[in-house]
């Protein structure tokens, strides 16, 4: 298909970034591009800051806590960017709630559809009456005398020829932009958009600007029943999602009317 090249030369020629991608590395198959950039990161390679590394395929992609990330050779965006912020390690939410952002907004440009983001790194299509996970967010932090985002690798995963019968098996239903749109999607376009929107809207956040309001309003999270099992203590909460705060974290009103912030964990939408 044409546009479906992610080779360094073509996709290159056609950046529209100033530092985003910039440094942009292709390779053919690999375990996970986290992992390697982490590499890049400790072995002394010194990659800058905007470092792109994709990949068509990966032998050991990871989601959070170490769970796998699945996806046919050829069939998606697998890609890992790194940022070098230097904020307070406590604004390192604003990294997903950017990148969740650019990603929502790149899906939405190039196929028109309506994009919304589950708490706290899923991005989601309406699929019949309930939602689907088209793409999911990876944010691997070094934080620096505890105190300082030093580095960031942001991994992204979107699904876009994914045929329906080889999505994974996944508590929440997984879906693909071929299968949204009833035809295949050239991922290159779809790659510049979303270095595009990402670039926008970290130089926004450098700025000081939050991108906390426009993330809040696309989270299809908010005032509906959920389970949450918090990341760490594995404890579980039953209530409603009803609001996050500036940082990112969810805020749970359980059935004795007591609060709860959240600040990682999964989330099922009882009602989904
Ligand atoms: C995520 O984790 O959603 C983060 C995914 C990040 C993947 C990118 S690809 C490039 C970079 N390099 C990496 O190694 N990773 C990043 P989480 O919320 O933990 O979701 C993981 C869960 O989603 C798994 O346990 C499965 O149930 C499900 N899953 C696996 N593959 C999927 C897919 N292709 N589409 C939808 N769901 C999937």
């Amino acid at each position: 298909m044409t546009g479906d090249e992610l080779h360094y030369s073509v996709v290159r020629a056609e950046l529209t970034t100033q530092w985003l991608g910039r440094n942009y590395r292709y390779i053919e198959s690999i375990g996970s591009t986290n992992d390697r950039l982490k590499e890049w990161l400790a072995d002394g390679s010194n990659p800058p800051a905007g470092t792109v590394l994709l990949t068509d395929y990966q032998t050991a992609g990871r989601g959070r806590l170490d769970r796998r990330w699945e996806a046919p050779p050829a069939t998606s965006l697998l890609f890992s960017v790194l940022f070098r912020p230097g904020w307070p390690a406590e604004k390192s939410g604003r990294l997903t709630m950017l990148a969740g952002l650019a990603i929502a907004e790149a899906i939405e440009t190039v196929t028109g559809l309506d994009v919304r983001l589950k708490w706290p790194n899923d991005i989601m299509l309406r699929q019949d009456d309930s939602w689907a996970k088209v793409a999911g967010l990876l944010l691997d932090a070094v934080v620096s005398d505890g105190q300082t985002l030093e580095s960031a690798i942001l991994g992204i995963g979107v699904n876009v020829n994914i045929p329906s019968g080889a999505l994974p098996e996944a508590i929440t239903a997984p879906t693909s932009l071929l299968v949204a749109c009833g035809q295949p999607v050239a991922r290159r376009p779809l790659l510049l958009a979303c270095l595009e929107r990402l670039e926008h809207h970290y130089n926004a956040a450098e700025r000081g600007l939050s991108p906390w309001a426009a993330w809040n309003e696309r989270l299809i999270t908010i005032g509906r029943a959920v389970n949450v099992t918090a990341a760490g203590t594995g404890q579980s909460l039953a209530g409603l999602a009803e609001a996050t705060d500036e940082l990112g974290r969810l805020i749970v009103r359980d059935e004795t009317g007591r609060r709860h912030t959240i600040a990682a964990g999964d989330v099922t939408l009882r009602d989904n």
